[in-house]
């Protein structure tokens, strides 16, 4: 598991080097779901799948990029997913983006098989959270050796600050709206970049609160892909001791997707704030 790690920290440093020096244009291509791919997404992926194929341990790889599932070694121990460069469309305004890695025993595509998730953040700083499945999550900093040091375990606070809320909002429930609201009503800040790993990443630094990414109107079943973008963040924010479901109350970590590039109304917080939307979604039963 540690190597894999390992090969992570050399992707963060070629894709921090690759977002301050190469092209910020869109290429003329779709990825799985239909985005536009940036120039970026596609060299972003190429360099995720090139470092990973070095890995022996590596049974196969899903990509957010790509439609089907790469097999690298038939004896391998797990099936990586990842989403190369989340938020890419915030690139080219300057803003911090990320790449979200979630690591699944063998071929078992689900919260029970995920064992290990990191993230990168492409900011300021180039910035590193890993967890294994029991352990705390830890976060690391890039410095000017282009080496990454270790910084603290996290967790966050009973109750917190930050609010990110996500999706459209004339096309959020009236439940949700009222909810959001209730959350700014008691002195919430809205911290909402665009970008879930900087948004996520924050909520974890400062201590707590709310990110939410509903069902829509327009996206029933939300926007954020559970393979490679909710529940590697689910992990990390329930070692940090911080809840993760979803819009019926489950924990995301007991999940199954149907599909590999399947989505999810998702909520991540302190545990303050995910009892309130309990409370508001009626989802105490
Ligand atoms: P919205 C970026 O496109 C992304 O996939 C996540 O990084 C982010 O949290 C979300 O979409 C933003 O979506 O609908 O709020 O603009």
């Amino acid at each position: 598991m540690v190597t894999i790690f390992e090969n992570i920290k050399k992707i963060a440093i070629k894709i921090d080097k690759a977002i301050k020096e190469e092209d910020l244009g869109y290429s003329n291509n779709c990825n799985a779901t239909g985005d536009n791919q940036l120039k970026l997404d596609v060299a972003s992926d190429a360099l995720i799948e090139h470092e990973l194929k070095t890995n022996r341990l590596i049974k196969a790889l899903i990509s957010e990029e790509k439609e089907d599932i790469m097999k690298v070694n038939q004896d391998g121990k797990y099936t990586v997913c990842y989403d190369p460069l989340d938020g890419s469309s915030i690139v080219d305004v300057n803003l911090s983006v990320g790449s979200i890695f979630g690591i699944y025993e063998g071929d078992n595509l689900s919260g029970d098989g995920l064992v290990a998730a990191a993230y990168v953040v492409y900011g300021p700083r180039l910035e590193l959270v890993t967890v294994v499945k029991g352990q705390p999550a830890h976060h690391y900093r890039s410095g000017s050796s282009g080496l990454f040091s270790s910084q603290c375990d996290i967790y966050l606070n009973e109750k917190g600050k930050l609010n990110a809320p996500g999706g459209t909002q004339k096309n959020w429930s009236a439940t949700h709206k009222k909810f959001i609201d209730s959350l700014f009503a008691e002195g919430y800040r809205l911290r909402y970049s665009g970008g879930m790993v900087p948004d996520l990443h924050q909520i974890l630094l400062k201590g707590g609160g709310l990110f939410s990414y509903p069902g829509t109107t327009d996206k029933p079943n939300g926007k954020l892909r559970i393979l490679f973008e909710v529940l590697p963040f689910a992990l990390i924010y329930e070692a940090a001791n911080a809840e993760a479901i979803d819009d019926k109350g489950n924990r995301l970590l007991e999940i199954t997707p149907k599909h590999h590039h399947d989505t999810t109304p998702c909520f991540f917080g302190s545990k303050y704030e995910i009892a309130k939307l309990k409370e508001a979604y009626e989802l105490n039963g």
